[in-house]
């Protein structure tokens, strides 16, 4: 059996995933990947998980790629075929990205340390993110003569603009939490001692609100990104037309008007 190397706990409603590969920095090897997706597909099909929270163990949220991962390291022996690290991607990043992007309930990242390469997209590419003061975010791609990927190409300019995205991918250095945050990359930083408690309680916050209704803010929201104004308009207008029906609405209406706190169940 293979080790496993994603820790789960459940917090009420709050499903922690934590990288925990800590002596290469949570670099990700494909069984790892794998097992990731698999929690992330577990944590959705759950009805009594309303919220995801992503961390890794140690010093570091994860590295990227493990560059020793004897499935997709280049062979130093020019015998060797070369390996099509585009593969690598369809079978491995590409649906990862694609399950954070579309889970039914929303994701924190609490970045933990140092997120690189992949790391930094994955994190990224969550609902929220929270950083500890020491944590740090390296597109290192560059540095070992690739571009980002795991959709970093898609979130960086989204985020920061072309031209702070381009020197980030083309320079490959450290960026600091606080600068992160600075930039609009990231939404919280926080002192490293309190950064899980932090970011659960978050979770934990996210978790007792409208989970269809926040779903379906993301959704609209990076549809939004491709749609002109007029479009975008009509599509919050077919969504809202989905949720006018929901129980989570009811509900949030009746207990406003009834000046209790709402029991949201939807999801
Ligand atoms: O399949 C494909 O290749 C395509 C997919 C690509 C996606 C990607 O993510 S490409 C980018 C891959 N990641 C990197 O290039 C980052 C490499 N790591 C670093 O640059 C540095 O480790 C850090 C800046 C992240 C941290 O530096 P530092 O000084 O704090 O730690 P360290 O000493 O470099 O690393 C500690 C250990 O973790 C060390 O092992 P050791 O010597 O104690 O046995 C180091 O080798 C290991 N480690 C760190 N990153 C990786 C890794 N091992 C394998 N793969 C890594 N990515």
């Amino acid at each position: 059996m293979s080790e496993q190397v994603i820790q789960i706990e459940q917090h009420g409603g709050v499903r922690l995933l934590r990288l925990n590969r800590p002596e290469a920095l949570n670099a990700f090897t494909t069984g790892m990947l794998g097992q990731l997706r698999q929690a992330l597909d577990a944590a959705a099909d759950d009805a009594g998980t309303r919220c995801v929270l992503l961390t890794g163990a140690g010093r570091a949220f994860s590295a990227g790629q493990d560059l020793a991962d004897p499935q997709v390291a280049p062979s130093r022996d020019p015998a060797a075929a070369p390996k099509d690290i585009g593969l690598m991607l369809e079978h491995h990043y590409i649906p990862l990205a694609l399950r954070l992007r579309s889970m039914p309930v929303p994701v924190v990242a609490a970045v933990n340390g140092v997120a690189a390469g992949a790391g930094a997209s994955l994190a990224l590419g969550c609902d929220l993110v929270l950083a500890g003061e020491s944590a740090s975010f390296i597109q290192a791609f560059s540095k070992i003569g690739l571009i980002p990927d795991c959709g970093g190409t898609w979130l960086l300019p989204r985020l920061v603009g072309r031209a702070k995205a381009l020197e980030m991918a083309l320079l490959g250095e450290k960026l600091k939490a606080a600068d992160a945050a600075a930039l609009g990359l990231i939404s919280r930083v926080l002192p490293d001692a309190e950064l899980a408690d932090a970011a659960l309680a978050v979770a934990r916050k996210l978790a007792g609100m409208p989970t269809r209704a926040l779903a379906e803010t993301r959704r609209a929201m990076d549809e939004a990104l491709r749609l002109d104004f007029d479009a975008a308009l009509r599509r919050e207008a077919v969504l809202q037309s989905q949720l006018g029906f929901s129980h989570d609405y009811l509900e949030g209406t009746a207990a406003f008007l009834d000046k209790r706190p709402p029991e949201f169940k939807d999801r």
